[in-house]
C-alpha cells in the first residue's frame, strides 16, 4: 500500500459534507473499521448529566466553536481503548485545527491518511438546514451553520493544507451512493 503504516484514519470535510453518512457506510461494508465521531462523542458528554464538562462543550458546539484539544483526544483515546478488536479507526470531524492535530499525535499517533469530502458551501448549508427540521441539534441553524462554516474556513483548512501530503480528496456533491463506490473502491486498495 502506497499509505503510511497507521491504524488511524482521519475524516475532514465541511460541516454537512457527510462525513457520518460515509463513515456508516464504510463500516457497514467493512466490519474491521471502527467509526468514531468526534462530534457525537462531545454531544455524548453534554447529554451525560454526570459531566463537568457538560456545559462547556454545549457552549462550543451552539457557536461552533472548538472545544480544548485535550477534552477531545482523550474521549477518542477513550473510545479507541473500548474497541481493541478493530483493525482501523475512521476518526470523523477530527482534528478541525492543527493545535488537535499536533495533541493526537503526541498522545495517540499519526494517521494513515486523511480522507477529504469536498463539498461546496451552499450545498453543506441546504442540506444542514433540511436536516435542522428534525435533527434536534442546537447548531443546525442559520446562526450557527455561519459559525461552523466560519471556524472551518478559518481553523480547520488549515490542518488538509498541513497533511495536504496525505490527502485524498472525494467529491462529495453528489448522491451518497455514487460517493460511497468511490470510497468503497478506495478502501479496498488498502
Ligand atoms: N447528506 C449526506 N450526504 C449526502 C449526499 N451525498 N447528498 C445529499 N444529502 C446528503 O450529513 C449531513 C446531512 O446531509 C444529513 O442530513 C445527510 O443525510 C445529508 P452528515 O453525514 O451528517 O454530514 P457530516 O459531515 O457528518 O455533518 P455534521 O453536521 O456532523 O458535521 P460537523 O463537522 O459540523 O459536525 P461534528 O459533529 O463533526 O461537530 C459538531 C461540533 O462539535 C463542531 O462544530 C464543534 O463545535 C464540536 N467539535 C469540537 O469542538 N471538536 C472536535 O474535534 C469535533 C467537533
Ligand atoms: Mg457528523
Amino acid at each position: 500500500s502506497k499509505f503510511a503504516d497507521s491504524n488511524v484514519i482521519f475524516v475532514l470535510g465541511g460541516p454537512g459534507s457527510g462525513k457520518g453518512t460515509q463513515s456508516a457506510f464504510l463500516v457497514k461494508r467493512f466490519p474491521e473499521i471502527c467509526h468514531l465521531s468526534a462530534g457525537d462523542l462531545l454531544r455524548e458528554e453534554v447529554a451525560d448529566k454526570n459531566s463537568e464538562l457538560g456545559e462547556e462543550i454545549s457552549y462550543m458546539i451552539k457557536n461552533g466553536l472548538i472545544v480544548r484539544a485535550e477534552v477531545t483526544v482523550k474521549l477518542l483515546q477513550n473510545a479507541m481503548a473500548k474497541n481493541p478488536e478493530k483493525k482501523l479507526f475512521l476518526i470523523d470531524g477530527f482534528p478541525r485545527a492543527i493545535e488537535q492535530a499536533e495533541c493526537f499525535e503526541k498522545m495517540v499517533g499519526t494517521c494513515k491518511f486523511v480522507l477529504f469530502l469536498d463539498v461546496p458551501e451552499d450545498v453543506m448549508r441546504d442540506r444542514l438546514l433540511e436536516r435542522g427540521k428534525t435533527s434536534g441539534r442546537t447548531d443546525d441553524n442559520v446562526e450557527s451553520i455561519i459559525k461552523r462554516f466560519r471556524t472551518y474556513r478559518e481553523t480547520t483548512m488549515p490542518v488538509i493544507e498541513l497533511y495536504r501530503e496525505r490527502v485524498v480528496t472525494v467529491r462529495g456533491d453528489r448522491t451518497p451512493e455514487e460517493v460511497s463506490a468511490e470510497l468503497e473502491d478506495i478502501f479496498s486498495q488498502l
